[in-house]
């Protein structure tokens, strides 16, 4: 069962969510190359070398992609820009072609009624600033700025929302310590310096909105519950600073202007001098905060150096993705993320889904019921005093999940990576269903 729109308070909003690395196709249209065709380029980096030159062909395919989108009854569309199709060099002369694709697509949006939520950037750096040394490099702060302004002088206009940043978690700490991620980097320095430059460069991207007259600015970012492996104090500890790091450095950072003890542990050496400086900027005010949620991790002690922390296998159902299913997590990290960061500021789901391996005319049952569960969870924050104001499901379709290529599908629609056929799955008509307006 999944609950439906009346379920909801008035005015709650509904949508789902896409990349434009994931979808669009990267090889056409006047863009530029990102780090993540030279990742993808790079072998073992990505299952079967999959890269994202043409993807789900969105770019070709907007006008069928938007009615998808109308006929799902979505009230947004999360979608992100890709600075290497704006800017192909990063810098300097936009793209034309560039720009009137995502003219037409808020237009596209506008004409059928859905309101346009932008991410200025979900990972998809161009090459030549991944050449001067991307995230790590501090000058990304202002590159990113002049990135903001040739893109919202085009579409900012027509936006119901923007964030600049796609899960800065993500774009450090797996890009540059995890290292599955572009651009492949394994080091504490690099990783340290990207976190922060990653968050300022989002206090540079709000100050450029702002002084644009926009409204409606967020930070989107990604959560795991961090549940300790056992009652021992190690793995307690380990679970904390796998907290501070994924999930408190970078709220702490945009709320509070301070980062996390235990983060501060192992990362402190290896800032950039004068980063407390920084958060002056870094905590620009902001009109909501956005969380995508997944899973939880069971989190283990680990000898070696720091973090020492080593996930564990979990006893709960799993997705395609090997994630285990826990709703708690979603209502628990909204109550958590109110109480300790946040207050009355209204909050989004902007991400939650799951992979499964399915194909056209499949039930989709765990799909629908992983749906049901986390919409009930958002219930129970919202019925807790959580002003949480939306939902927003990962994704509108199959895509490419980065280093896993095409094989695990979060999608409500069905894509065919043969023919680029389109099918909705039955998650996409349950939740047509769910969204329908009385009006
Ligand atoms: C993320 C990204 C998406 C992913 C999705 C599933 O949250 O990692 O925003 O690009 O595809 O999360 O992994």
């Amino acid at each position: 069962m999944i609950p439906n729109r009346a379920a909801f308070p008035q005015g709650f909003v509904f949508g789902t969510a896409t990349s434009a690395y994931q979808i669009e196709g990267h090889a056409f249209g006047g863009a530029g190359l990102t780090h993540w065709d030279s990742f993808a380029a790079t072998p073992g980096n990505v299952v079967r070398a999959a890269h994202g030159a043409v993807a789900c062909d969105h770019y070709h395919r907007l006008e069928e992609d938007l009615d998808l989108l109308a006929g799902l009854n979505v009230d947004i569309y999360r979608f992100s820009t890709s600075w290497a199709r704006v800017l192909p060099e990063g810098r300097g002369t936009p793209n034309t072609e560039g720009l009137d694709f995502y003219d037409r697509l808020v237009d596209g949006l506008l004409v059928r009624g859905i309101k346009p939520a932008v991410t200025l950037y979900h990972w998809e750096l161009p090459g030549p600033l991944a050449d001067r040394g991307g995230w790590c490099n501090r000058d990304i702060a202002d590159w990113f700025a002049e990135f903001t302004w040739a893109i919202m002088g085009r579409i900012g206009d027509r936006i119901w929302s923007a964030a600049p940043i796609n899960e800065p978690w993500c774009v450090s700490w797996l890009g540059h310590f995890d290292g599955c991620h572009a651009p492949g980097l394994r080091d504490i320095r690099a990783t340290a310096r990207a976190m922060h430059h990653v968050l300022l460069a989002h206090g540079r991207a709000i100050e450029v909105m702002r002084t644009m007259g926009l409204t409606n600015l967020g930070a989107v970012c990604n959560m795991e519950w961090s549940a300790p492996a056992s009652t021992r104090p190690e793995a307690q500890h380990a679970a904390r600073t796998y907290d501070a790091i994924y999930n408190r450095f970078f709220l702490g950072g945009l709320m509070k202007g301070e980062y996390p003890e235990l983060a501060l542990a192992g990362l402190q050496p290896h800032l950039p001098t004068g980063w407390q400086d920084d958060f002056a900027t870094i905590t620009a005010p902001l009109d909501w905060i956005g969380l995508n949620y997944y899973t939880r991790k069971i989190i283990d002690h680990a000898p070696g150096p720091w973090p020492n922390y080593a996930e564990r296998p979990g006893p709960l159902p799993k997705t395609q993705m090997g994630w285990e299913i826990y709703p708690d997590g979603l209502r628990d990290f909204l109550i958590r993320i109110a109480r300790e960061y946040t207050g009355d500021l209204p909050l989004y789901v902007t991400e939650n889904g799951m992979a499964n391996a399915d194909v056209p005319g499949h039930p989709d049952t765990a799909r629908c019921a992983y749906f049901g569960q986390h919409l009930a969870a958002v219930q129970h924050a919202i019925a807790a005093g959580v002003p949480v104001w939306g939902y927003i499901a990962w994704s509108l379709m199959d895509n490419y999940e980065w280093a896993h290529g095409y094989d695990k599908r979060f999608g409500l629609v069905h894509v065919d990576f043969d023919n680029l056929q389109r099918v909705p799955k039955a998650s996409y008509h349950a939740l047509a269903q769910c969204w329908c307006r009385a009006d």
